[in-house]
């Protein structure tokens, strides 16, 4: 592929063309959503069509399955596919224990439950995502349209009971809400700094009219940051870090 891109793209096309390198014959995968999830769909589709690589997608975001389609990708929902190998997702924050957040996008509900159903899970993001703690991305939660003031109410009150360094909620969209592929609405928590994220998702997770909050705690090993030069650093949970 020979391409123009601004530094910030190409940090993000350096982290997704190597993470396709992870992807073996046969692999049953889960494809995130975003614009650097979009590279890495573009990167794996040029390998599979290159090397006659059978593989089986299933896409996190309806944005991604008509991307996966048009390049030729095989694409099938997640109760066809059942467990998946491996999922390539990007992010909005990790932080040094390998936890994240996530739904910029609007897509967190079903990027979590692709990941929680995969074996692995591949973070690809470039070192403006790189923080010290949590929460200076504002935390994505996915909310049901009924009840809505109610569930906002709710989280206030969870967030009043939370270590965060501020606590405002806005709805995604203001007065014309963008509605997620599944329906609903987003409220985004601008908290400034997340002291204790574990305790943080269990709480907002109670709330009945939450769907899912964007904290992906515990669930990626591996994290491919690209940057704008071109080299690629790979870190794993249990410390290893290769740089090319
Ligand atoms: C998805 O895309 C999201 O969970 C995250 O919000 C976003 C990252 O976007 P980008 O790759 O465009 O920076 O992975």
């Amino acid at each position: 592929m020979s391409l123009s891109l601004s530094p910030a793209e190409a940090g993000k096309f350096a982290a997704a063309r190597r993470s396709v390198d992870f992807v073996e014959d046969g692999m049953r995968l889960g494809l995130g959503t975003g614009s650097t999830a979009a590279w890495m769909v573009r990167c794996l589709a040029k390998r599979a069509r290159d090397e006659q690589l059978d593989l089986l997608c299933v896409p996190t975001s309806e944005a991604t399955e008509r991307l996966a389609r048009a390049l030729g990708l095989t694409v099938t929902t997640l109760d066809e596919a059942g467990h998946l190998d491996l999922t390539i997702d990007g992010a909005d924050e990790f932080d040094p224990s390998f936890n994240l957040i996530k739904g910029g996008g609007g897509a967190h509900l079903r990027e979590k439950i692709v990941a929680a159903a995969s074996q692995e899970m591949l973070v690809i993001t470039d070192p403006s995502k790189d923080v010290a703690a949590l929460g200076a991305f504002p935390l994505p939660i996915e909310v049901l349209r009924f009840g809505l003031a109610s569930t906002r109410s709710q989280i206030e009150a969870v967030l009043a009971e939370e270590p965060v360094a501020k606590r405002e909620i806005r709805l995604r969209g203001g007065n014309d809400p963008l509605v997620t592929d599944e329906g609903n609405f987003i409220i985004d928590a601008h908290l400034g700094r997340i002291d204790d994220p574990e305790a943080l998702a269990v709480a907002l997770n109670k709330i009945p009219g939450v769907v899912e909050n964007g904290l992906f705690l515990g669930m990626c090993r591996t994290i491919v940051i690209g940057r704008e030069d071109g080299s690629v650093e790979t870190r794993t949970q249990d410390g290893s870090k290769i740089t090319d």
